[in-house]
């Protein structure tokens, strides 16, 4: 009840900022997208990170104003860096709020920003929660030339089913497949059919979490398109990125 109190508030007080990690094309190396990450800068410096806010956000339904602000300062931020894909996580009670497509609207709108540079993050909970309004939503934002990504597969249950339910454009492999894939045989065997199957479905894949040159490699050989990771980029903030675009690392 004290976090939910104090999100508020720092929502009011303009507390929240906008960091991008990139995501790097496999082959050229070079910045095609970038992933917004919510940050908190409290005022008493204690730093408190979305892994903790984000589910209280989620609960309170703080998540749907935090949400379309993130959106809102991203599409900003973004507006000129000529080429750049923006990549923002929406909760599962974004997706559910009827009203979220029509919002997402007007913020494309308001800002200017292209659809076709945006794509939105989802996770197979939004999903299973409410697939009917789920997919209402997807069709609406997709008609808008939002794209569509599935976040952190490889973590939960039935996504090949969802796979060709949804027909996401985007597959996200997410990192703890990707550090098991260098572990064990099983789950290379996983991730690379995984990356296999999404392709043949005419999906981007992107392999999450990358941390070594070792798992660059073998994502890379698995055919991702693209890789993010801290071998490459933490997240950061916009004025520390665009130092990074255009530059093959
Ligand atoms: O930034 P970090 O890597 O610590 O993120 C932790 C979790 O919080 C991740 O699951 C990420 O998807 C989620 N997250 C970060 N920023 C946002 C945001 O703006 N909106 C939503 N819904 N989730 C976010
Ligand atoms: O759920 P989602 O995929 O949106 O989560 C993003 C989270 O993953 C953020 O908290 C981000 O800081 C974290 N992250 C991004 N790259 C790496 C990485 O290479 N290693 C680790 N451990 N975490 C990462
Ligand atoms: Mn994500
Ligand atoms: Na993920």
């Amino acid at each position: 009840k004290d976090l939910e109190d104090e999100l508020r508030t720092a929502l009011s007080r303009d507390e929240f900022r906008v960091h991008y990690q990139p995501l790097v094309d496999a082959e050229t190396r070079q910045i095609t997208t970038v992933e917004c990450l919510l940050r908190w800068e409290r005022p008493d410096g204690k730093d408190v990170g979305p892994a903790v806010f984000i589910p209280v956000a989620e609960e309170s339904g703080l998540i749907n104003p935090i949400g379309l602000w993130v959106l809102r300062q991203a599409c900003c931020d973004a507006l000129e860096w000529e080429g750049i894909t923006l990549s923002v996580n929406i909760s599962a009670a974004q997706l559910r709020n009827p009203e979220f497509p029509i919002q997402l609207g007007h913020i494309l709108e308001e800002t200017g920003f292209a659809p076709e540079r945006l794509e939105l993050e989802i996770t197979e909970t939004c999903l299973v929660l409410d697939p009917v309004v789920a997919e209402r939503s997807l069709d609406l934002i997709r008609g808008f030339g939002v794209r569509v990504a599935l976040d952190d597969f490889g973590t939960g249950y039935a996504s090949i089913g969802f796979l060709r339910q949804f027909r996401f454009e985007k597959l996200k492999i997410d990192r703890s497949l990707v550090a098991q894939a260098h572990e064990d045989d099983g789950s290379r065997a996983i991730m690379v059919s995984s990356i296999t199957l999404a392709r043949a479905m005419n999906m981007d894949v992107t392999a999450e979490g990358v941390e070594t040159e070792e798992q660059a490699a073998m994502v890379r050989a698995a055919g991702c398109d693209q890789v993010q990771g801290w071998l490459y980029f933490k997240a950061m903030p916009a004025d520390e990125l665009v130092q990074h675009l255009n530059k093959p690392v």
